[in-house]
């Protein structure tokens, strides 16, 4: 891998020492899975972290996912209205369970599922909303309870952005029915791979539990269809490791976030979305969208990038709607996503996290600014 390259993301990582010293724990324990001592103090820190009353652990964000979804008991063959801009497991994780993902447009500011557009996708097949709190800003979720509960619906969020995003002080995991965390090594919270499960119906725990470990109840049952969704010792002391030092980073994230907007300040046509007031928000990803009046589109400005070894993503580009297994779907020919069409040709992540360099963050603003100082425009 060459050095000199600048991601949009690098792990946060444990001390070395510690971890060293964990698998020495590990290895003399010989205990290595199937919820050990690591994973169950993983998930007691979880649930303050998170303020969450219920916490299961899972070996990655979309098993977990794939997990909520089935403990609902959604009828079978029915609807799940959920965003197209999102990453492919979410509406890959409808699909797993034979249900049937139907997209619905987003609302430009935060990029997240727009209420307004849900009811007229509403039939008598509808079973659930699932929305994503893209880049960790939140849903409305407010509007979107009301909705599902006038309308007798589940509600699930995808918050694999969100770790640590809080409403006015409330902990995001505390809405819907249940909501998944990603705990991959791209994100905040890392425990390499990983991720979990957040929910306030204690009833819940027990179902979640056996679905994660194959369904089985105990030695002669098995109760259900379930899955190997079980996080490991070793994953569960790097995530114990890690979780000390999260909010650090998120705290440099957010002078890293402040410079960005310094520096690009006053860039016409360079657009930073806002988080809304009384949110605390997990300083997943730097978007920006890239206006017409910038003069130059979105994929040059990201080649220009790449010509400087500066490896910026197009998340979410292409959107789940244009994937050849949903894209041929009558409904998603049919489908009216005004928004999404657009905002998919616009948004650009650029590097985001807490090693990132005071000189790497001026490169990249000076890379936006020359366009428009030295470019077209001159
Ligand atoms: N829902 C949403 C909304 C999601 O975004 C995701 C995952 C999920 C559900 C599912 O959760 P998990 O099942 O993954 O827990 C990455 C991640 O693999 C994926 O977890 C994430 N979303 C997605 C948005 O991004 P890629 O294909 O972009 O990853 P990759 O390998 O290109 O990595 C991105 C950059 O990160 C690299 O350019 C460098 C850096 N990196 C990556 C890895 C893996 C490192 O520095 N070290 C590493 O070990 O999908």
């Amino acid at each position: 891998m060459n050095s000199q390259k600048i991601y949009v993301t690098r792990p946060l990582l444990p001390n070395f020492e510690d971890m060293v010293a964990a698998l020495r724990k590990i290895y003399d324990s010989q205990w290595l899975t199937n919820m050990g001592e690591w994973h169950n103090a993983l998930e007691i820190r979880l649930r303050q972290v998170l303020k969450t009353q219920n916490v299961s652990l899972f070996n990655n964000g979309t098993i977990a996912l794939v997990t909520a979804i089935r403990a609902l008991e959604l009828p079978e063959g029915s609807e799940v209205i959920t965003t197209p801009f999102t990453f492919a497991a979410t509406p890959h994780s409808i699909a797993w369970n034979g249900l049937k993902p139907v997209f619905c447009d987003i609302e430009p500011e935060t990029m997240t599922i727009d209420p307004d557009r849900i009811e007229e996708l509403i039939t008598p097949n509808t079973s659930a909303i699932l929305g994503v709190h893209v880049y960790g800003f939140p849903c409305q979720v407010d509007r979107i309870q009301e909705i599902a509960d006038r309308h007798g619906l589940k509600v699930v969020y995808d918050a694999a952005h969100a770790f640590g995003t809080e409403i006015n002080g409330t902990g995001i995991g505390n809405y819907g029915d249940i909501t998944m965390f990603s705990f991959h090594a791209t994100k905040l919270f890392n425990t390499i791979e990983g991720g979990c499960l957040a929910y306030t119906d204690n009833a819940l725990s027990k179902k979640i539990y056996n679905l994660r470990n194959f369904g089985i109840k105990n030695e002669e049952v098995v109760e259900a269809v379930g899955i190997n969704g079980k996080m490991n010792e070793i994953q569960a002391a790097w995530g114990l490791l890690n979780i000390d030092k999260f909010q650090k980073e998120r705290d440099r994230r957010m002078e890293i976030r402040a410079r960005y907007r310094e520096l690009l300040s006053g860039v016409e046509g360079i657009y930073v979305p806002i988080m809304p007031d009384g949110v605390t928000d997990s300083c997943q990803y730097f978007p920006i969208v890239v206006e017409d009046a910038y003069g130059e589109s979105r994929d040059e400005l990201f080649e220009r990038f790449r010509e400087n070894s500066i490896i910026v993503r197009k998340y979410f580009h292409p959107a789940c709607t244009d994937y050849e297994c949903y894209r041929n779907d009558l409904a998603v020919k049919l489908s009216n996503l005004p928004v999404v069409n657009d905002i998919k040709r616009r948004v650009l992540c650029l590097p985001f996290y807490g090693d990132l360099k005071e000189t790497d963050i001026e490169r990249i603003a000076r890379i936006i600014r020359e366009h428009t100082v030295y470019g077209r425009r001159s």
